[in-house]
């Protein structure tokens, strides 16, 4: 039997035993195809950009490993893109630094960017049919270099960092207007202190009317969203981190902003899954970056973790996927670079397509009849239903590599590409 018919029988046989507990696996698989996930640029090339003003990363970002190969030039970075979603199922998104501009050889300061910086870039979304999501970036730069930024005491450094944001939404709305798919341009600040400070709010209010400022301008919403990430810690700002998840959170419920959920800005054990129904029931849309903090905020590849399926989950059976917004945000250096985006992007659909295919009817059934014994015996008996054969079976109608497969493909263009940048 050839492999494709092989695929095909499994999908068969899992198609069967799924329509038996009540679910529809062509409908999954439809709803699977609708959902596209934010790839981050930064994965290729360990947060680096194209600024090359010699600057750390700072801001308590930190990427570990010297994996050969990174993406030297925006180019680099679109051919390695490229490649990785080519054995990626489905129609994804981009989502782009402001450090990833293409100034072409002349200094364009980051309170100087416009859209001009960007237009390779959104012609190559143009081609690939993509959306673009965009960030301002707070972060590697001299005047980031206190580890303040829209709340540092001196006025003369917040409005730099002010007119970046403002000039970084006008970017993400020509992004949107040019794509006619909405940008969402998610601001994260690293702003905060290593040890206690005895004023905690001043910084607070600063940032406060920084933000203020940056969203003064109303920008339609069909081409620019607003997110507001916060976080708990930080390398550097372990003691006090001024944009904090309820600062967010309380500016985006009066401001009418998206809050940015990052599943590494919380206590370590801490998971976000829980926080899209709370959040959503006074907020419009949210924006995920999923993420798998390890001990902490350490950014490691998307693995397919109860707490990815959690989040999947939350999403596919609340109703929610026209609200939140999927994105990945990590960084590994010490693996092949277009293998982790692979990975990870895999690894959510995955996620997702688990959760389209669980018997979530008969679930909320015996959960709304009381009977909590079934719950969980059926939430247990649905973890070994045959959700491979439907994965498989998916890929191969979508056109990419079915299973490992796409690892030889990655490692072709490793030894054929990558090994060659020195
Ligand atoms: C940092 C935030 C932020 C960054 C990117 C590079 O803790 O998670 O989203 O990772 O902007
Ligand atoms: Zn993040």
């Amino acid at each position: 039997m050839s492999k494709t018919s092989k695929i095909e029988q499994a999908y068969q046989l899992a198609c069967e035993q799924y329509a038996a507990c009540g679910v529809d696996t062509e409908k999954a698989m439809k709803a699977l195809r609708g959902v596209a996930v934010s790839l981050h640029c930064w994965q290729g090339d360990d947060v680096g950009g194209f600024e090359n003003a010699g600057m750390d990363l700072g801001g308590g970002l930190a990427v570990t490993g010297n994996y050969p190969g990174k993406a030297r030039t925006a180019n680099e970075l679109r051919a390695d893109l490229d490649m990785a979603l080519s054995v990626i199922p489905g129609k994804h998104r981009l989502n782009l630094h402001s450090i990833y501009a293409e100034n072409s050889g002349k200094k364009v300061e980051r309170d100087e960017l416009g859209v001009e910086q960007f237009k390779n870039w959104i012609a190559w979304c143009k081609k690939n049919g993509m959306g673009m999501d965009f960030n301002p970036s707070f972060f590697a730069h001299p005047k980031a270099a206190s580890g303040l930024t829209l709340s540092h005491p001196d006025k003369a450094i917040r409005n730099f960092w002010i007119e970046h944001g403002i000039r970084c939404r006008e970017v993400g709305a020509a992004m949107g207007k040019a794509l006619g798919k909405t940008c969402v341009t998610n601001v994260w600040i690293p702003d905060g202190m290593k040890d206690t400070p005895v004023d905690r709010k001043a910084p607070r209010e600063r940032l406060a009317d920084s933000l203020d400022k940056v969203f003064a301008k109303k920008i339609n919403p069909k081409f620019n969203l607003d997110a507001i990430e916060g976080k708990l810690f930080g390398i550097g700002s372990e003691s006090y981190v001024v944009g904090s998840h309820e600062f967010y959170l309380a500016y985006a419920v009066r401001n009418n902003k998206l809050v940015t959920l990052d599943a590494g800005h919380y206590h370590p054990t801490e998971g976000i899954a829980d926080k899209i129904s709370s959040v959503l029931t006074q907020i419009d849309e949210i924006l995920l970056h999923v993420s798998r903090g390890v001990r902490w905020d350490s950014d490691h590849v998307v693995t397919l973790t109860d707490d990815l399926q959690a989040i999947a989950q939350e999403i596919v059976w609340g109703g929610y996927l026209n609200r939140v917004h999927i994105g990945l945000d990590y960084f590994d250096a010490s693996i092949n670079r277009v293998a982790a985006w692979v990975i990870g992007t895999r690894n959510m659909l995955k996620a997702l397509l688990m959760a389209m295919v669980a018997p979530i009817d008969k679930l909320r059934a015996v959960e709304a009849a009381g009977d909590f014994t079934s719950r969980l015996a059926l939430q247990e008996e649905a973890r070994t239903l045959p959700f491979a054969a439907v994965w498989d079976y998916y890929c191969m109608k979508q056109g990419v590599p079915v299973g490992s497969a796409w690892l030889d493909e990655v490692k072709l263009y490793e030894k054929n590409v990558l090994s060659k940048r020195q």
